[in-house]
């Protein structure tokens, strides 16, 4: 469930605490990686399949006035239970350098994942200057705080198809960046910070240039997720409509599970380098639409409103990702295919909304609160 559970959210607070002690077990030879963003979709993926190759993994979680963990807690041990926890929280922000030294200099780690952002594109537009804080000079500080380290970590650097931006379709490592919004601008800079440390430096540093990815734990504020969502809902008649913007938009909208494979991947090779990782199939807005509600028998055209808000100021417009880069190099392919992605997200989104429903009829909560 997406819902938090506030008993295990108290055994939490005092772990981030004690979880002050780096490493486990001394002398423990697994191998130890940090996730920045571990809080968030991707990193809780990345979290699920690095504890299955028996890594130690270190997240950096910010402080938040409601707790931001739910995306963890099927993955969360008591770190008291020194023997069994082998997932750790700590607290630090990209925005804030000395947490991020303080943080690589205890824990040494293998291997450093920058998977935090501000993610969202639209918001980007009314926040760009916390934005490029945290998505350019946040990937700044830490790859600083990599190459101070007397240990040498390898990185990764969660780059996006948003930096391909206005360039046609198929994208793939040699396309030219045009970002065409303040996150895309951050992320070409973050690519390009990345690029100059492995040079400049030798820092074994790979960009990984991720096409759209989504699952039943993406935020429900892009575009996918607020459809399922939706459809949830409607179907269970807890609401009629939802607003949308620009239906026409193509994406390459892949599996976050597959995804996280491809970034540890990069992360074994002899060689840095930057890699495209795409399903290589384009769907608009308008089709997703179409599998999610045509999925559960309902007709998308009877619920969609168009809603200027949800506009851009700068759209982009078609993605396509050519990987076979990381197809030959890595020997990376997806799984799930785009049928099956919209039937595990709306699968998911109808149980809640059951869940949501059960509440509402008892009065326990508002079903109203949308149209
Ligand atoms: P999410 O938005 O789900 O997660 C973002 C994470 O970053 C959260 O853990 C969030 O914490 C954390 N974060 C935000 N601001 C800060 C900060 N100032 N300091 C520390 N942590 C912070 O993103 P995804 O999991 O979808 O994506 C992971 C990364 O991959 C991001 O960098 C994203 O830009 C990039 N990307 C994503 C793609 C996709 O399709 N999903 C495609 C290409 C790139 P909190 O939980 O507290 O909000
Ligand atoms: P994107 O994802 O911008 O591609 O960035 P998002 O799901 O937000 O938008 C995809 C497309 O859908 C259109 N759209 C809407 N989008 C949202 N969020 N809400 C709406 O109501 C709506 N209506 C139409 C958008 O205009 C757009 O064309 C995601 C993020 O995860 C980034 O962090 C990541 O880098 C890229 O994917 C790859």
């Amino acid at each position: 469930s997406h819902e938090s559970n506030n008993g295990a959210n108290e055994n939490k607070e005092k772990a981030h605490a004690a979880s002050a002690v780096p490493r486990s077990i001394p002398g423990d030879q697994r191998k130890v990686a940090l996730i920045t963003g571990i809080t968030g979709q991707d990193g809780s993926y990345l979290t699920e399949f690095l504890l299955g190759k028996g890594y130690e993994v270190h997240g950096l979680i910010r402080r938040s006035s409601n707790f931001n963990t739910s995306r963890l807690d099927h993955l969360y041990v008591d770190p008291h239970n020194a023997a069994k926890a082998r997932m750790k929280l700590h607290y630090a922000d990209l925005s804030d350098a000395s947490s991020l030294r303080r943080w690589v200099d205890a824990l040494l780690p293998d291997e450093v994942y920058n998977l935090a952002a501000q993610s969202h594109v639209a918001v980007s537009f009314e926040i760009p200057d916390y934005t490029a804080d945290v998505v350019a000079t946040g990937a700044l500080r830490l790859l600083e705080a990599v190459r101070c380290s007397p240990k040498a970590a390898r990185y990764y650097q969660a780059g996006s198809s948003e930096m391909f931006g206005s360039t046609p379709p198929p994208q793939s490592e040699t396309s030219p960046f045009h970002p065409r919004s303040p996150y895309a601008a951050a992320k070409v800079a973050a690519h390009w910070y990345t690029v100059n440390y492995r040079e400049a430096y030798g820092v074994f540093a790979c960009n990984g240039i991720l096409f759209n990815h989504e699952s039943p734990r993406r935020g429900e504020n892009f575009v996918t997720r607020k459809i399922t969502r939706a459809v949830g809902r409607i179907r269970l008649g807890l609401q009629t409509k939802i607003f949308l913007g620009n239906l026409s938009a193509a994406r390459d909208w892949g599996f976050a599970g597959d995804y996280v494979e491809a970034m540890w991947m990069m992360l074994q090779q002899e060689e840095a380098g930057d890699y495209v990782v795409a399903t290589e199939e384009s769907h608009t807005v308008e089709e997703f639409l179409q599998a999610a509600f045509g999925y559960v028998g309902l007709d998308w055209k009877e619920h969609v409103v168009i809603d200027p808000r949800y506009f851009r100021p700068a759209e982009v417009d078609s993605l396509k990702g050519d990987s076979s880069k990381a197809r030959k190099a890595l020997g990376w392919k997806p799984k799930v295919g785009f049928p099956e992605l919209v039937k595990m997200m709306v699968d998911q989104d109808v149980e809640i909304a059951k869940r949501e429903k059960v509440l509402a009829d008892a009065g326990y909560i508002d079903a109203h609160q949308q149209p």
